[in-house]
């Protein structure tokens, strides 16, 4: 049998990964050097590495694996599936059980009119796909020359040519560049550019941008605006709450498209559904990609209004789509996953048991010195490391140096907290029980104040001038 093995010891894993595999994201020379963690097995919301080290994942992966690590009921779905149907495409006038049904439980779970869905193997792709779809719609409508999207700066929404220059992530526009017709306003992101305005006052202004914006190019040009309900791979941003309202308040004025990046604002993380709800926001399109199926297969798609869909659908061929769009494996996995969330109502374990628990424990953090300003939404949190709380200053260092070491001691207490910049991020899978929270806590704490000594004893205190 073709089993793959874990029995290597760690340096002959480290040094095959190097030697043939290139990293996401990763400065792969450097980490040749290092030698990447193994990773061999996981439960619930427990790691376990090549060395036996036992890691809580409060980042529940790449922020998707909802239901917690290791359940057989998602093993069992997708080995019924592949012996009843591995894989068949929906592409010339046939389909198959797994995507209709899947497509249906989403329609009854999306708010609204979100009745229609277009599968995609990821959020990027399904990003794609809203391109194309949003300047397809107007298009049919007679004005080709809508075509223009707003997204924002420091927004994510992938990294294929499309999603990364949906995204606002100038690191990656500087790798392969960005096409035509996307441009961004800035971020609602109050603790680093909110200087001395209120952050209701920071958040109105923010959305104004978008309205300005579509002024500037004439909403004759303009087909969509995108953004993620809360900035995810931006830091944990969470918009004031004068933000989504005005931003509704301008998408409905000028009538174009919304989309809602809900790749990780959906599927409960934020104690609702989706993050549209928690925000009341009433997007035309979703983007949905990780929690579908929690990390256990690539999945992800575009939920789509009825409106939108009658268009596009009624006007000839929309000439689009992947080969493993609507895959019959993945979708079978992702209508498990769903079916777990539902019939263990996880949802209401994040707003009800979960949230309340770690709310109150991640607020405590701000006691701590290196400490700025918490947030919590959900199973989502940020807390922003600073020099100085009272104004909010940035360190004198480069900007990240001092939350990648806080990254790099929270990798040695065994906890995954990620950092974006100096903001520190998590994520748990949505099961994480109380006692788990607190040990996420106790593992956050110990790390904060070993970087608090660190920096402190190389004179890295200091705030940039
Ligand atoms: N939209 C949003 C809002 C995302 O967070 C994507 C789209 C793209 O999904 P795929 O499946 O193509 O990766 C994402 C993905 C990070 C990190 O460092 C975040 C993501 C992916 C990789 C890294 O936080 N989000």
């Amino acid at each position: 049998m073709n089993k793959i093995t874990n029995h290597l010891p760690t340096a002959e894993l480290q040094r095959l990964d190097a030697a043939h595999h290139m990293h996401p994201f990763t400065a792969n020379a450097e980490l040749a050097q290092k030698g990447a963690r193994v990773i061999t097995s996981a439960k619930g919301v427990w790691l376990k590495d090549s060395e036996g080290h036992k890691i809580l994942d409060a980042m529940a992966g790449l922020w998707c694996v909802n239901i917690g690590y290791g359940r057989k009921e998602l093993a069992e779905a997708a080995a019924r599936q592949m012996e009843e149907l591995s894989y068949y495409n929906t592409f010339f006038q046939t389909t198959h059980v797994p995507a209709i049904a899947l497509a249906a439980k989403l329609a009854e779970l999306a708010p609204g009119d979100l009745n229609h869905v277009f599968f995609a193997g990821s959020g990027s792709e399904a990003n794609d796909t809203n391109i194309r779809l949003v300047r397809r719609y107007w298009q049919v409508k007679g004005q080709p020359e809508k075509r223009t999207i707003i997204g924002r700066w420091n927004g994510y929404h992938g990294s294929t040519l499309g999603g990364g220059s949906l995204g606002g992530m100038k690191s990656i526009h500087a790798h392969g560049g960005k096409i035509e017709g996307i441009v961004h306003i800035d971020e609602p992101n109050w603790w680093a550019q909110g200087g001395d305005m209120s952050p209701e006052e920071f958040g109105l202004a923010r959305a104004r941008q978008l309205e300005e914006k579509i002024l500037e190019l004439g909403v004759e040009n303009v087909a969509a605006f995108i953004g993620e309900p809360i900035q995810g791979a931006g830091g944990v941003i969470v918009p004031p709450s004068t933000y989504w309202p005005e931003i509704q308040r301008i998408v409905d004025k000028y009538g174009i498209l919304l989309i809602a990046d809900e790749v990780i604002t959906g599927f409960g993380r934020t104690g609702n559904w989706f993050g549209s709800e928690t925000f009341n926001i009433r997007p035309h399109i979703m983007t949905i990609a990780k929690g579908l199926s929690s990390g256990y297969q690539p999945i992800g798609g575009s939920i789509v209004c009825d409106e939108v869909a009658a268009t596009v659908g009624g006007a000839g061929d929309f000439n689009h789509g992947y080969t493993y769009s609507g895959h019959p494996v993945a979708a079978a996995v992702a209508l498990e996953n769903l079916r777990i969330m539902q019939e263990e109502k996880i949802v209401d374990h994040v707003r009800d048991v979960a949230n309340p628990y770690l709310a109150v424990k991640w607020q405590s953090l701000t006691e701590h010195p290196l400490v700025g300003e918490a947030k919590l939404v959900g199973l989502m949190g940020s807390i922003a490391l600073t020099p100085n709380k009272a104004t909010r200053a940035k360190f004198a260092t480069d900007e990240g140096k001092v939350g990648y070491r806080c990254r790099e001691r929270c990798f040695a207490n065994d906890l995954i907290m990620r950092h974006v910049g100096d903001r520190m991020i998590i994520s748990p899978p949505l099961v994480i029980e109380p006692s788990e929270i607190d040990v996420l806590i106790e593992r956050a704490w110990k790390s904060l104040d070993e970087t608090y000594a660190a920096l402190k004893a190389d004179g890295w205190l200091k705030a940039a001038a």
